[in-house]
């Protein structure tokens, strides 16, 4: 692959709603461009670029992946990522080391649930954009109700940069709104376009509409302003000038048109994007901090710069290893050397670096600012981590993935092989950090927790994939708690005369409620030494040991309650650390029998961000579910539901959620506290856990 400087290179995320086209799209540019010889098809199975099984199974993305389009004498790191929601973190890992992002659309659909969601995670990191309206070879496409749609979700940014000529199976070209000039393709290869004068029946609307874009490029900048309003006609040049600016500064999101699949409008829509997306160096310094420190490091994207790169992407293959995909940002990475990870304060061996085309990787020799590129095997970096020069170290900011919306237990299909589970998922787990799982210490399940249901079933799939190993998944246990709600004196007594020398241990204890979240409180109130001073340590001990199944309802931990040793008596032979012990649970067990015992459990703070239609609908369903509104509050088109909800129903809400909205809501849930659960539904768990205690 030739090398680039800096200001040739083009760092562009795509992304859209599931199925807009962006990886056919990302195969039409690397043929177009004569990056790939043969044209790579996502439906029958030979996309460059899903390349994964599970990819090739799903006909869909999975995994962010970059195809490296050399056009114009530039690169386009054209980073396709998924559409599917639950795959998220790949999306939001790409916007990440993305200079500009370019928003595809379906010509028939227009903005659906999923282009919604991307724009909000477009926003946080406020990234320039492109849009392009693309299938639109499709029965019924529409370029203009495309637009409206666009128009009305993303606002009066939106400026048509090009009109089709033709729409549905008569799409044959494009109009270039800054050049006036028609694109028109005649032959299935998508290789031969002629450039043509406007069609007549569409120049009006050709005049209108660049009417418009011109607009927004000579308000982005004075010179070309005071041109415009001095009435010169601005040369194409000029408009391409001034829209690069403007999309710089956000204030424009030019609408494109094209057939992925039919390779129609492809070169220039490459041609946009060399031209108005913006290079590294037009994007400028990058801002981190030094290690340790709250000090702010800038580092400008030159050669001569300290190293500075961030690791977006990591995969994780049982054969080849793990391989981990960064971004440079300033300074030279090589091959064969040694690099600082600065986030870890750990030098890892750097073999080959290469290039990624899909699965291919092409080796280079170094990689500089501004460019993507992978290595192989290194020992503990993971994605967020910022390579550095070891001497002008510097931390660049970690990427913020969203916090998972489903937990599942994993159970493995055939006895003894949770070992192998562990080491899939934490091998899994290094690939992608929107998964997560932990060995819950209660119930001694293991709890995986994801973006969804598909997340969560492929990630199944590829513990049997890769590590051989056929799971099982449920919904996790529900971590009740019990406690006391009266204050009581109990006593324990424990006597055993058998043969030898007999044990005997005798307290009274003062047990009472503390509030929820306390835990546990001992307390010595012993006067005279009716309990010898030896023995008190024990008496503690046995009450310690006894709380994690200690409840008297179902055999939940026990929590939040206070027990006082205040009197007992003693044997001079017989009393033993372990009769005292003995004793003291003996009273625990009584006291809680005594002491109306209540069954607790965990509630979530749970905020869900949905359109405003759907509110009330989400309110609906939390008083359903036992829920107490806290709040709400507007975020642009959108309101945020505060509320506290019990876990037990908030298992399955990503499902629920999706359903309400058609997949137009988000949620994040935090635990908050535990609470007592009302007398029915107590009385249901009890019955089942108890069942289950006796089946075992
Ligand atoms: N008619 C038509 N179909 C297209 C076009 N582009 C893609 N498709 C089809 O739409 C489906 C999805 O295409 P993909 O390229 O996988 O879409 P994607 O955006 O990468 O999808 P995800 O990765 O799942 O988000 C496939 O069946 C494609 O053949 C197009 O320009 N016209
Ligand atoms: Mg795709």
């Amino acid at each position: 692959m030739k090398k680039y400087t800096v200001d040739q290179l083009r760092n562009l995320a795509v992304v859209s709603h599931g199925g807009a086209g962006k990886t056919t799209l990302a195969e039409a540019m690397l043929y177009l461009s004569g990056g790939v010889d043969r044209l790579g098809k996502v439906d029958d199975g030979t996309s460059t670029m899903d390349y994964d099984p599970d990819e090739v199974k799903r006909k869909s993305s999975i995994n962010a992946s970059v195809a490296p389009v050399e056009w114009n004498n530039h690169k386009i790191n054209f980073i396709d990522t998924p559409g599917y929601s639950d795959f998220v973190g790949d999306v939001v890992g790409a916007l990440r080391v993305a200079d500009s992002v370019m928003v595809l659309v379906d010509a028939v659909s227009g903005v659906e649930v999923g282009t919604e969601l991307m724009w909000r995670r477009i926003e946080e990191y406020d990234l320039p954009r492109m849009l392009v309206v693309n299938r639109m070879d499709r029965e019924n496409a529409n370029f203009f109700k495309a637009v409206e749609s666009l128009t009305e979700f993303f606002g009066n940014r939106v400026a048509v940069a090009q009109i089709p000529v033709g729409e549905g199976d008569k799409f044959r070209g494009v109009i270039d709104l800054s050049s006036m000039k028609a694109y028109m393709w005649d032959d299935a290869s998508g290789k031969n376009y002629s450039e043509v004068e406007i069609p007549a029946d569409l120049l009006e609307t050709a005049e209108e509409y660049r009417e418009k874009l011109v607009e927004f490029a000579a308000e982005s900048d004075e010179e070309l302003l005071n041109k415009y309003f001095e009435g010169e006609t601005l040369t194409q040049k000029d408009i391409e000038a001034g829209l690069e600016k403007a999309l710089l500064s956000r204030s424009v999101y030019p609408v494109f048109c094209a057939s992925g699949l039919k390779l129609t409008g492809i070169q220039p829509l490459m041609d946009a994007i060399v031209s108005l997306c913006p290079s590294p160096v037009s994007v400028g310094a990058v801002k981190g901090t030094a290690p340790g420190s709250e000090d702010v490091v800038e580092r400008k994207p030159e050669e001569t710069e300290p190293l500075s790169a961030l690791v977006f992407k990591t995969m994780a293959d049982p054969y080849v290893g793990k391989i981990t995909m960064f971004r440079v940002y300033s300074g030279i990475v090589k091959s064969d050397s040694q690099v600082y990870n600065a986030s870890r304060d750990r030098t890892e061996r750097f073999g080959q670096i290469f290039m990624t085309k899909g699965k291919q990787q092409v080796p280079v020799s170094e990689v500089g600012p501004g460019d993507i590129a992978g290595v192989a095997k290194l020992a503990e970096t993971t994605t967020g981590d910022t390579l550095a020069d070891k001497d002008n170290p510097m931390i660049l900011p970690r990427i913020d993935f969203p916090s998972s919306v489903l937990s599942m237990a994993v159970r493995p299909k055939s006895k003894g092989d949770e070992d192998k589970i562990g080491q899939g998922l934490t091998r899994l787990m290094e690939e992608d950090p929107t998964l997560k799982f932990d060995k819950d210490a209660e119930s001694s399940e293991l709890v995986v927790s994801g973006m969804g249901e598909v997340h969560l079933d492929i990630m199944a799939d590829r513990l049997k994939r890769k590590f051989g190993v056929e799971v099982v998944l449920e919904e996790p246990k529900i971590p009740y708690r019990e406690t006391i709600k009266n204050t009581v004196n109990v006593e324990g007594r424990h006597k055993k005369q058998t043969g030898g020398r007999g044990q005997f241990g005798h307290v009274w204890i003062e047990m009472s409620p503390l509030p929820s979240g306390t835990g546990f409180e001992f307390e010595d109130k012993v006067f005279g030494g009716a309990v010898p001073r030896q023995f008190i340590p024990a008496v503690e001990k046995g009450l310690r040991e006894a709380l994690p199944a200690g409840g008297v309802l179902a055999g939940f931990p026990l929590v939040d309650l206070k027990c006082s040793l205040y009197d007992g008596s003693s044997h001079p032979v017989d009393s033993s650390e372990m009769a005292f012990k003995i004793a003291a649970q003996l009273a625990l067990k009584k006291g809680c029998t005594e002491a109306t015992p209540i069954l607790l459990e965990p509630i979530l703070k749970v905020d869900v961000t949905v359109p405003e239609e759907f509110m009330g609908d989400v309110m609906g369903d939390f008083n359903k579910k036992r829920g107490r509104i806290l709040g709400m509050e507007p975020e642009g088109r959108y309101q945020i539901v505060r509320a506290l909800v019990p876990m037990s129903e908030m298992a399955k809400y990503s499902i629920d959620l999706r359903a309400m909205t058609g997949g137009r809501g988000m949620f994040t849930t935090e635990f908050s506290h535990y609470e007592e659960v009302p007398g029915s539904i107590a009385t249901k768990i009890i019955e089942e856990a108890n069942k289950e205690k006796e089946a075992q």
